[in-house]
């Protein structure tokens, strides 16, 4: 049965990420920003089938076009209505997987807010009062870390008691905990050094049979040299989410500026955005919501494959170590005057666009890329024409490059739009775990270097004023390094025929 997912928002980039992601949330199932439903439209042509009383055979389309080896359960997607408190009327989605439902039929997102300064959380409960303000985790100090990934950290160390019990209490609202989702940035303060400390938590005390993801923006590269130290906390950032997470989405600002410059997305974004207002990073942060949302639409809305998070993670992840996840979206696909041109082949074909991936692929075109895993999300209302997702599964797999060793299978999920979303025909996201993602790492250690070499800046991250104290946090530094460098030497190694036959792996078996 799939279980809840609670979701962890740490720093600006965080929460007004998150903000977006609960607003598209509460869109898809007809939430009210206080928390209240709407009735389920029933009269709508959202189709739904009880999978759970089918043999994973009989299932439509796309089963055999996916041919998936770890394919999602046929779990229940109806389950009894006495299973479902206090709603006056039936639903045949899954909110509860997200939110909690009070006994006054009111919806909270199962999330926990945390910030050392308070603006932007103090906007997201005045704009979306379906938060519960007990969740937010505000500095009393309220001046933020100041882009310092070891402020951010030792605040998350000096108060971790209170954070775990926020967490505590909202696992005790869970029947069958199976998610952590972590949404931060990488580069800033809060959100790299609490969300590293918070990760590392999660490894410790939930590990057993829960999840972790991380929604990663990293930072734009033309823009690092308004923070100087942005290597620095992306490097320390890095090696927790190395250590502690599942599976990263990766989101590189820069990428997301293309896109957004690509369809002018801005302007429309910018106009009623509750949150981050006329910010550069209202559309941002509205794809990055949307691609979010999309991955867990077969789990929100159950179909007959992919309805679990686990089921999702062991398609995309195949080793522990090979886990940054690319994502991309079919961006014509979200403005309704584009759908008459968009079938399912030509989504296909923009999700595999190198201009809509969440990481800018191929930058200078020196290596060649290599999909480890490639799964494509289509969403809609009706049932998908299935020749020409098979079409489109073949166009895909004579583009791309597959190590020998990898299964070229590409998993469809053919995800259900919901029923109150009523503006676009079909949706599409595509979510890959491929090697491009080193020249990421690669270019984010070169500007680490650049600073290291020189030691600059080191003492803002040192605790007393000494030699021995700079040499050893260079020490750490110069460990964080290391960890980096042993992934992005995996990504390198995997391309290899013999990849799954190392020889250290075989050392240690014997
Ligand atoms: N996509 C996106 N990026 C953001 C947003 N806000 C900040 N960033 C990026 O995140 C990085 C800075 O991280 P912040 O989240 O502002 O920092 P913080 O976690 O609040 O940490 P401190 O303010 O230092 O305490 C920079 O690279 C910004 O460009 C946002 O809303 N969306
Ligand atoms: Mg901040």
């Amino acid at each position: 049965m799939p279980g809840e997912t609670i979701t962890i928002q740490a720093g600006q980039c965080g929460n007004q990420v998150g903000f977006s992601y609960w607003q598209q949330l509460a869109q898809e199932h007809g939430l009210s920003p206080d928390g209240t439903p709407s009735a389920w439209p029933h009269d709508t042509k959202y189709e739904f089938i009880d999978y759970s009383r089918r043999a994973p055979t009989d299932g439509p389309a796309n089963q055999e076009a996916s041919g998936s080896s770890s394919s999602g359960n046929g779990n229940g997607a109806i389950r009894p209505l006495s299973s479902r408190r206090n709603q006056t009327s039936y639903r045949d989605d899954n909110p509860e997987l997200f939110f909690t439902i009070s006994d006054a039929d009111r919806y909270t997102p199962r999330a926990i807010l945390i910030d050392l300064e308070p603006s932007v959380i103090s906007k997201t409960l005045h704009c979306m009062p379906m938060f519960n303000p007990r969740n937010a985790h505000v500095s009393e100090q309220g001046s933020g870390a100041a882009n310092n990934w070891s402020n951010g950290y030792r605040y998350g160390q000096e108060h971790i008691e209170e954070m775990v019990n926020l967490i505590d209490r909202e696992v005790d609202k869970c029947d069958n905990l199976s998610h952590f989702q972590l949404i931060h940035s990488v580069a800033g303060g809060t959100g790299s050094g609490v969300g590293s400390r918070i990760l590392e938590v999660l490894q410790d005390r939930y590990t057993s049979k829960k999840i972790t993801t991380t929604v990663s923006v990293f930072p734009s590269n033309d823009k690092t040299s308004d923070v100087v130290v942005q290597p620095y906390n992306s490097i320390l950032t890095l090696k927790r989410l190395i250590e502690n997470s599942d599976g990263t989405f990766v989101f590189h600002n820069d990428a997301l500026n293309n896109i957004e410059n690509l369809l002018h997305l801005n302007h429309a974004s910018a106009q009623s955005d509750g949150i981050s207002g006329r910010t550069s990073f209202s559309g941002a942060n509205k794809l990055i919501a949307s691609v979010v949302a999309s991955i867990s639409n077969p789990i929100r809305f159950p179909g007959y494959m992919y309805t679990s998070i686990e089921s999702i993670m062991a398609t995309m992840v195949p080793t522990p170590e090979l886990k940054f996840l690319t994502t991309s979206i079919a961006p014509f696909s979200t403005l309704a005057t584009h759908h008459k041109y968009v079938n399912e082949y030509d989504m296909f074909l923009e999700l595999s666009d190198d201009r809509y991936k969440s990481v800018i692929l191929n930058n200078n075109n020196s290596t060649e890329t290599y999909y480890l895993s490639l799964m494509n999300f289509l969403i809609s209302p009706k049932h998908l024409d299935r020749r020409e997702i098979r079409k489109g599964i073949l166009k895909i797999q004579e583009r791309t490059n597959f190590p020998s060793w990898a299964s070229r299978t590409i998993g469809v999920v053919q995800g259900k739009q919901a029923p109150f979303v009523t503006d676009r025909v079909l949706q599409g996201i595509q979510l890959s775990n491929n090697t491009a993602i080193v020249e990421l790492f690669e270019k984010i250690l070169r500007q680490f270097d650049m600073l290291a070499k020189r030691k600059a800046y080191l003492n803002t991250y040192c605790e007393e004023n000494s030699v021995e104290e700079v040499d050893r946090v260079a020490g750490v530094f110069a460990e964080c390094r290391e960890t980096v460098q042993t992934v992005i030497e995996e990504y390198k190694a995997c391309k290899s025929i013999n990849y799954l036959e190392d020889d250290d792996l075989d050392v240690n078996m014997n």
